[in-house]
């Protein structure tokens, strides 16, 4: 294994988030989330299946812990239920729900690993969802005062810190269009979720500094929106889709007003709120997996872009294409525009490859390696331009549920057999683990 130009320092990961991998739903008076209603609706998630057991990473943490030590990787982002630690999304702490994650930091630790944490990973407390979730401001503070919580809680030893998953996703197919939860399709009605989850955002993270978080950044997922054709509609509708999807979570927080127009849109002291979702940030995180193709939509349709595939490259078994090098351009980009942008931290990318252990109990998964591999160096790439890129986490650890599609999509470095729970490290693990490994000695 060469070492990848990557600077002395790098930062190797993992990531995860609850309903993912969890699993005991019901288990140590853990409220209902979204998730758990969505899933249980017919025909939302495409195999019928839901978070109930996944990984069952619940019980079987300590396992994991030691897998992640085996794989020498420095750093660990997992997320907190909050339905975990409020059952109902506000009110009195569940005490058994903060032990998990205690004990679990305290282990990730004793292993030699950085814990990450995120607060927000989609498992909204369904109490929440009932009083209008996203949509209704008051959902922001609730999030504020549970970041408050939790940096109590693990501030003096959770060094990293993410408040929000990709709020464009949740924004956009949770309350937008409705494959997520929690199912709603209200397309432009969506839009103040935005600002509610940008606002969450901001209270979240001033709460962590006042608890004395050390490094406090987001999860944010950027897809570079591609023109299918050289046609000027075409153009213009990537355009629009690059500031629905890119620009509307991204300007507010590292340039503190909204892209065009949307301001006006946002509901509340807008003004007042930028101020607060603007506060400086110790690393911008950075979740890619692929570009997007648009192109223009008919005449008539409820929205002016329409979604359609790039040709010419591989995909992943998702049916992602696969173009490291637009991975680079957005690094570079994000610097570009965003000339004030804290240090990145890449805290999720990976791919989806169906690949099963072989009749020797060998998982070959050299498309992944293929994947992550190129992917690494289209970083390194970015840093060759002027980048600050310090870290990189690979999703995922473990195959899980991967939300409407299920067990349908598998992301693991690890393959989790869901009949029997059991976990085999592929060949991905044991290159991710090289790849780590070259890398220290190469730079110490
Ligand atoms: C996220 C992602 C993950 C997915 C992964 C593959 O929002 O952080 O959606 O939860 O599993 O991106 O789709």
């Amino acid at each position: 294994q060469t070492r990848l130009p990557l600077p002395p320092g790098f930062l190797f990961g993992t990531s995860t988030a609850s309903y993912q991998i969890e699993g005991a739903v019901t288990e140590d008076d853990r409220g209902p989330s979204i998730w758990d209603t969505f899933t249980a609706e017919p025909g939302r998630v495409v195999d019928g299946s839901s978070g109930a057991v996944t990984c069952d990473h619940y019980h079987r943490w300590p396992q994991d812990v030691e897998l992640m030590r085996r794989l020498g990787a420095d750093g660990y982002r997992f997320s907190v239920a909050w339905p975990r630690i409020q059952p109902s999304g506000s009110g009195p702490v569940n005490q058994a729900g903060l032990d998990f994650y205690d004990r679990l930091v305290d282990a990730l630790l004793a292993a030699g690993i950085t814990p990450m944490a995120t607060l927000y990973h989609w498992d909204l407390p369904q109490a929440l969802e009932d009083e209008g979730g996203w949509l209704n401001r008051d959902t922001a503070y609730r999030f504020g005062e549970y970041a408050a919580v939790m940096a109590d809680l693990l501030a003096d030893r959770v060094t990293h810190w993410c408040p929000v998953n990709e709020p464009n996703v949740v924004t956009l197919n949770g309350y937008g269009e409705g494959t997520l939860a929690p199912g709603k399709a209200l397309t432009y009605g969506a839009i103040p979720v935005a600002h509610h989850l940008l606002l969450g955002h901001g209270l979240a993270v001033g709460a962590l500094r006042s608890a004395g978080a050390a490094q406090v950044g987001t999860a944010t997922n950027h897809l570079p929106v591609w023109p299918l054709s050289d046609d000027g509609a075409d153009h213009q509708a990537a355009a629009v889709l690059d500031t629905l999807w890119n620009r509307l979570f991204a300007d507010p927080i590292l340039l503190g007003t909204y892209p065009e127009g949307l301001g006006d849109a946002m509901p509340g002291p807008v003004a007042d709120d930028l101020v607060t979702i603007s506060q400086p940030l110790d690393f911008y995180g950075v979740n890619y997996y692929n570009p997007l193709g648009v192109r223009a939509a008919p005449e008539g349709s409820p929205l002016p872009f329409e979604l359609g595939e790039i040709p010419g490259y591989p995909t992943t078994d998702f049916g992602w294409p696969v173009v490291p090098e637009a991975f680079t351009d957005l690094l570079v980009d994000l610097k570009e525009r965003y000339p004030a942008i804290p240090p990145i931290i890449v805290t999720e990318n990976g791919a989806s490859y169906a690949t099963g252990p072989d009749e020797h109990g060998v998982v070959d998964d050299q498309d992944r390696i293929d994947y992550l591999d190129a992917h690494l160096r289209a970083v390194a790439d970015a840093v060759g331009r002027g980048v600050d890129v310090r870290g990189y986490y690979c999703w995922s650890l473990l195959d899980n549920f991967e939300w409407a599609d299920g067990f349908t999509q598998r992301f693991g470095l690890v393959h989790v057999d869901y009949d029997t729970l059991v976990r085999t490290p592929k060949r991905s693990f044991d290159w991710y683990a090289d790849v780590i490994r070259a890398h220290r000695a190469g730079t110490a």
